[in-house]
């Protein structure tokens, strides 16, 4: 997978080079490059944003450099790209949309100021690409920069071979619409708090019924939400 991420702050994803996304990196499986914004400026002060038609607090971003920068990253390209634009405004990003990209081969990410992007933008990269806006929930980032690690975290790791172990990504919250059970390791007591003894039990069935039991029992009190969508196996 090759992902291409646009910002005015590129060293945000230096992060990227450390553990899993690294080694990914490292092995072939993943080609990540950041790019600044500003390189596709052609004025003295480098401008990216200006004031909003119709007033009102903030800077928009001028279309322009993003133009460019969409053109360059899509020139070579053989396969028609996802661009995605990280914004409040968007469609939510969950585990499923995260296994949708990642079959994908190239990602573009545009990381947008919130007070956002001249909304010409995605019209015109919808003439290279398939654009989505996406959002990681219902707060508000001032970019879309951090928005944006999280979700090629997510996606990446679901590239096949990324994740070392596959059985891992199984078991976890989200994967069947249930948050993931609890965990717990030795010693078997510790600080007067024992593993439930079911685990110790080496009953493989009581086992698997009890952590079913428990990612239900959570679900329904932390995110009731999550309860209608969920696989109804109990
Ligand atoms: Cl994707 N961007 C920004 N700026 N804020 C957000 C977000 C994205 N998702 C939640 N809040």
């Amino acid at each position: 997978m090759r992902i291409d991420i646009v910002s005015i702050f590129p060293s945000y994803f230096d992060g990227l080079t450390l553990s899993l996304l690294g080694r990914a990196q490292d092995s072939g499986l993943l080609q990540l490059r950041t790019h600044d914004l500003r390189d596709w400026t052609h004025d003295r002060h480098r401008t990216v944003d200006d004031t909003p038609y119709g007033g009102g607090a903030g800077m928009v971003m001028k279309p322009e450099p993003w133009a460019q920068a969409l053109d360059a990253l899509t020139a070579n390209a053989e396969q028609h790209p996802t661009i995605i634009f990280p914004s409040p405004a968007g469609e939510v990003f969950t585990q499923e949309k995260a296994r949708e990209l990642a079959s994908t081969q190239h990602l573009i990410f545009g990381c947008g100021r919130y007070e956002g992007i001249d909304e010409r933008v995605f019209d015109y990269a919808s003439s290279l690409g398939s654009v989505r806006l996406m959002s990681l929930g219902d707060y508000v980032l001032n970019g879309g920069e951090v928005a944006s690690m999280a979700m090629i975290e997510a996606i990446v790791r679901l590239i096949p071979g990324v994740v070392g172990n596959p059985d891992s990504l199984v078991e976890e919250s989200h994967e069947d619409g249930l948050l993931e059970y609890p965990s717990y390791t030795k010693p078997s007591t510790w600080r007067d708090r024992p593993v439930p003894e079911v685990l110790l039990s080496g009953n493989h069935a009581a086992i698997a019924a009890w952590r079913r039991e428990q990612q239900w029992e959570r679900t329904r009190t932390r995110r009731p939400d999550l309860i209608d969508g969920a696989a109804s196996d109990q």
